[in-house]
């Protein structure tokens, strides 16, 4: 290995130049930057996100919702630009005291409920609509064991892989070895359990695909870092039927537009308030 060394000082500071992209947007403090208000549309579900990997599971579950016809999944989606440090007004950090999209207010209960975390968001709204989590049971424990692997595993596909390899302002060695050795290590698991299974938690569709699908999904698709090659992702075979079988959902389909503000002009949707924005989308 080539790359320079550092030597910690024995008290680390803020180095506020430390450059890489989201550089401007991290802070070792946590808490509101400014005061900023949270919008509220007409329904009983407020989502306050933006269409990362992350955010998308939140809005694939209720469009999943919608499409079985649970016409009380109603949503508002509304944007939480966090290049722009939206995730600091203080109405963001009232929903999410940790400033992450996706975060949600239920306020079907009459009172608002914060629900934070895009895995308590998705066993929230399984167990309020009894969908897509089974209710006892080994299938049930195997259901959150797959969310959970995902919550456990998606930080090192994401702020270990995908931060080294793609946003780091310059490129080393060996954490690009590291996190590339420990991603395709967890492709291999997806892949060795999808051989076997229809679904990721078995022969029943679930929050579990919900949250691995836009990580390792659009990985198996190549579309996240530019790593496809690099990761050699067109191996894993049983992961890729399975991408591609969810893809093809219509709830997915719309899930992933929902607070999308890049790419083509087709496939962006800024804010969701009824199944009429995606007119002309999917
Ligand atoms: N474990 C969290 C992770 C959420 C997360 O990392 N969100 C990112 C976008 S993908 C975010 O809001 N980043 C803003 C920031 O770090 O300031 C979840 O699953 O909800």
């Amino acid at each position: 290995m080539s790359n320079d060394t550092y030597t910690p000082p024995k008290i680390w500071t803020w180095d506020k130049a430390s450059g890489g992209k989201f550089a401007n947007i991290n802070r070792p403090i946590s808490g509101s930057t400014h005061e900023q208000e949270l919008p509220k549309g007409e329904h009983k579900f407020q989502l306050y996100s933006l269409a990362t990997p992350n955010g998308v599971k939140a809005t694939i579950m209720f469009e999943e919702l919608l499409e079985l016809g649970i016409s009380e999944a109603e949503y508002d989606a509304w944007l939480i630009n966090i290049s722009e440090g939206d995730q600091f007004g203080s109405g963001f950090v009232s929903a999410n005291p940790n400033s992450k999209i996706p975060a949600l207010f239920d306020y079907t209960s009459g009172t608002a409920v914060r629900v934070f975390e895009s895995g308590s968001i998705l066993m929230h709204l399984a167990e309020k609509f009894g969908q897509f989590l089974p209710t006892s049971g080994p299938p049930r424990t195997e259901t959150i064991n797959w969310l959970m692997w995902q919550m456990g595993s998606a930080p090192f596909l994401g702020g270990g892989f995908g931060h080294f390899y793609a946003y780091a302002p310059e490129k080393y060695e060996y954490p690009i070895n590291r996190y590339a050795m420990e991603v395709k290590r967890q492709l291999d698991v997806l892949d060795k359990q999808l051989a076997n299974n229809e679904f990721i938690a078995g022969d029943h569709y679930s929050i579990a695909d919900m949250a691995i699908w836009p990580w390792y999904g659009l990985m198996a698709q190549s579309k996240l870092y530019e790593a496809g090659e690099f990761l050699q992702v067109q191996e894993y075979t049983h992961l890729k039927r399975w991408t591609d079988q969810l893809a093809a959902r219509p709830g997915v389909k719309r899930g992933k537009l929902v607070n999308k503000i890049w790419g083509d002009d087709e496939f962006q949707l800024k804010e969701r308030h009824s199944a009429k924005d995606f007119e002309g989308k999917v």
